[in-house]
C-alpha cells in the first residue's frame, strides 16, 4: 500500500478540511491557500503519488476525478463562465503534495495559463 499523505488523512477524516464532495473513490475539499474564489482539490482516496505513477489500473479512478470535478464545478456555480483544472507533477510542475490531485479553480477570470 502507498504511504499515507496529508490528503489521504483528510480523505479518512483524520485531518480537518472543508470537504465539498466524497464518495468511495474520490474526496474533494477546499484548498488551504485558495488562489481563486473557488479552489477545490479533488483527490483519489487511494494514494497515487503523481501522474508519473499512473498505471492502466488507475484509469477508472482518473475518470472519477474528472467527473467529480465537473459535478463540483456545477455545484459551485462555475459551469456558465467556466473554470480551470490543473494537475501539477514533479518539481518542474510545482507539485508539493505527493498525492495526485486536480486543482479546480474558478469564480473569476483566471488569466493566461502560464505567466512565465
Ligand atoms: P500542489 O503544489 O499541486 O502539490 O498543490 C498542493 C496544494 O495543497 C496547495 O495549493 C496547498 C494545498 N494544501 C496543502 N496542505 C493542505 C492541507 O493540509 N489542507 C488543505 N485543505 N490544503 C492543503
Amino acid at each position: 500500500m502507498a504511504e499515507e499523505t496529508i490528503f489521504s488523512r483528510i480523505a479518512a477524516g483524520e485531518i480537518p478540511a472543508e470537504i465539498v464532495y466524497q464518495d468511495e473513490a474520490v474526496t474533494a475539499f477546499r484548498d488551504i491557500n485558495p488562489l481563486a474564489p473557488t479552489h477545490v482539490l479533488v483527490v483519489p482516496n487511494r494514494v497515487i503519488p503523481a501522474m508519473t505513477d499512473v498505471t492502466p489500473e488507475d484509469e477508472p479512478v482518473l475518470g472519477r476525478l474528472l467527473a467529480a470535478a465537473a459535478r463540483i464545478a456545477e455545484d459551485e456555480g462555475l459551469s456558465e463562465d467556466g473554470y480551470r483544472l490543473i494537475v501539477n507533477c514533479g518539481s518542474h510542475g510545482g507539485q508539493e503534495v505527493p498525492h495526485l490531485h486536480l486543482h479546480l479553480l474558478g469564480g473569476r477570470p483566471l488569466g493566461p495559463m502560464l505567466t512565465e
